[in-house]
């Protein structure tokens, strides 16, 4: 597989944070045909100028509208390269962002790496009310649920909807991810024993091909 150069991301990172939108589906583009891996193009260019945009914008070194522009471009380039194919209708998963949170291009990149793998999938997006999601995965029945956290603040509903997710539906594997997992996920998920936390899209990868 083709690897993506510092220069080709730096190219795509001034261009996105800019607001060339047409060069930054151009450079994707090429990098496709050039035979890079979506995956690859999800984590070394979208995550990484993401990742550097929220330390720009955390030292004031990047406007809101700045950040907002740039997410909204990686945004419509996720969509507008989303995995195409026909997905084994038994094998389904439900993914989404817990409640309150905001932050959905990780899930959503998930969900695609799903769907690369052959999965039907239910992707809800931000914020789901508890309560709605135990609703919706009673009513789906997946195999799966993957629940995205990032925003450390949201712990408590974090672990309500694991706690309620656990207890009605036992014997359904849960995974987790997100940045707020990153530096303590055994010490929060100790106690659940049918809830894994993946810390990449590769692992991902990994753990889809063994199950
Ligand atoms: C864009 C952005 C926003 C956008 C989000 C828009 C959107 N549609 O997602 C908006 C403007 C809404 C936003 C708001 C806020 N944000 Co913000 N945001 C970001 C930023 C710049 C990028 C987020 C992103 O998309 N990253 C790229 C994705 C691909 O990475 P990822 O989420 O880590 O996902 C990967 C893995 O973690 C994993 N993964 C994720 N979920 C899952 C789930 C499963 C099951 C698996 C297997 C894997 C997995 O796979 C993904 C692909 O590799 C980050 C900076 C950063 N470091 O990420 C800050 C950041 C996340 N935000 C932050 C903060 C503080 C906020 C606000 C509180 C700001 C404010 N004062 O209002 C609010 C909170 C909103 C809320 N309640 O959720 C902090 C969070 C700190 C923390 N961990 O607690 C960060 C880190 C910025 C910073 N440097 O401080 N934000």
């Amino acid at each position: 597989m083709k690897e993506i150069k510092q220069s080709q991301f730096l190219g795509f990172f001034n261009a996105l944070v800019d607001g060339d939108k047409d060069k930054c589906t151009s450079l994707v583009q090429s990098l496709l045909s050039d035979g890079v891996d979506l995956k690859d193009i999800y984590v070394e260019l979208f995550q990484k100028s993401l990742y550097r945009i929220g330390k720009l914008w955390d030292h004031n070194q990047m406007s809101i509208p700045q950040e907002h522009m740039s997410t909204q471009i990686i945004e419509s380039l996720i969509s507008r390269f989303a995995p195409v194919g026909k997905p084994n209708p038994d094998k389904k998963v439900v993914v989404t962002c817990i409640d309150k949170e905001f932050h959905d291009i990780g899930a959503k990149m998930v969900s695609n790496v799903f769907e690369l793998a052959g999965w039907k999938t239910y992707y809800l997006g931000a914020s789901v009310p508890t309560k709605e999601t135990i609703k919706f995965v009673k009513q789906i029945d997946p195999e799966v649920i993957a629940l995205s956290w990032s925003l450390y603040l949201n712990l408590g509903r974090f672990l309500e909807v694991v706690d309620h997710l656990t207890r009605f539906f036992p014997g359904k594997k849960i995974l987790v991810g997100g940045q707020a997992l990153a530096e303590n996920s055994d010490k929060v998920l100790k106690k659940y024993k049918n809830v894994a936390y993946i810390d990449s899209l590769h692992s991902l990868e990994s753990y889809l091909k063994k199950n």
